[in-house]
């Protein structure tokens, strides 16, 4: 088939709201590159904003190794953040979503912008407002959670909700690489994990983000959150799941799952 990238963003647009499986582009567009599924991903996006959503930050994936096995691709990819997968309370309803998962993340909030190709880990402590305990829900809109590297950036890196705790931090309180996640489902532990698994420090994922919005002509803007990606394995939930995310030293995140 012809590739026709707007026409390609009007499908997943439609698989996104509809909350319906497709089958992978990569099987049915030769020759989409990972400049083109960045390009689908805006101009996906485009359409979310035209309807009043507002850009409200981004989002790293595949930031850990256990992610990137999990999946079988091996390299950190980024998505937008817009105002309408922001829960205001942890509450996570299934309408809209087609097969979620949740996975705890360290969210960075800015009070200044970071752009350019050489931004430091300095730099990007010198304009952190403050970290925030967050979930990450995801919901790959393909057919059973499987992608390439071109299909999941096309589909906005699977984002779906996200939720930031009620209580923020100073970036110097905590070391974030070793702050310990250890999550429960219905009271069961099924996932525990460090912050070094987010790319060693999870400030290096916020580092690698400014790069990479910089090949795009991005930023990251005063006021927005950045989630650094998943620091263990995404769980699948369903209706009636109560899923609790401790991180040692910054509280906890209960989250209840409705119909
Ligand atoms: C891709 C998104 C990964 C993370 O934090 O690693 C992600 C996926 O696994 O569907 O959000
Ligand atoms: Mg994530």
């Amino acid at each position: 088939m012809a590739l026709s990238l707007p026409s390609i963003a009007d499908e997943l647009y439609r698989h996104q709201t509809a909350a319906t499986e497709l089958k992978k582009l990569t099987l049915r567009y030769e020759g989409l590159t990972v400049d083109d599924a960045y390009e689908i991903q805006r101009l996906t996006m485009q359409k979310y904003m035209a309807e009043g959503a507002r850009l409200v930050g981004w989002k790293m994936g595949l930031t850990s190794k256990a992610k990137q096995r999990s999946v079988g691709v091996d390299e950190p990819i980024f998505g937008h953040l817009l105002s309408t997968m922001e829960l205001t309370r942890p509450t996570l309803s299934m309408k809209g979503l087609i097969h979620p998962r949740v996975e705890p993340e360290i969210a960075f909030v800015f009070r200044s912008r970071l752009e350019g190709p050489d931004v430091t880990a300095r730099d990007v402590w010198l304009a952190t407002e403050c970290v925030v305990p967050a979930v990450e829900i995801i919901d790959s809109r393909y057919e059973n959670f499987s992608f390439t590297l071109v299909d999941v950036i096309a589909d906005n890196a699977s984002s779906a909700r996200f939720y930031l705790a009620d209580q923020a931090f100073s970036p110097y309180a905590f070391r974030l690489d070793e702050v310990g996640v250890v999550m429960r489902q219905d009271g069961e532990v099924v996932q525990t994990g460090a912050g070094a698994a987010v790319l060693g420090h999870p400030v290096r994922s916020v580092v690698e983000q400014v790069r990479m919005l910089t090949r795009f002509g991005a930023a990251i803007e005063p006021g927005m959150v950045v989630l650094t990606g998943g620091i263990t394995e995404a769980i699948h939930v369903h209706p009636g799941d109560r899923v609790e995310i401790a991180f040692a030293g910054m509280g906890a995140i209960e989250l209840e799952i409705t119909e």
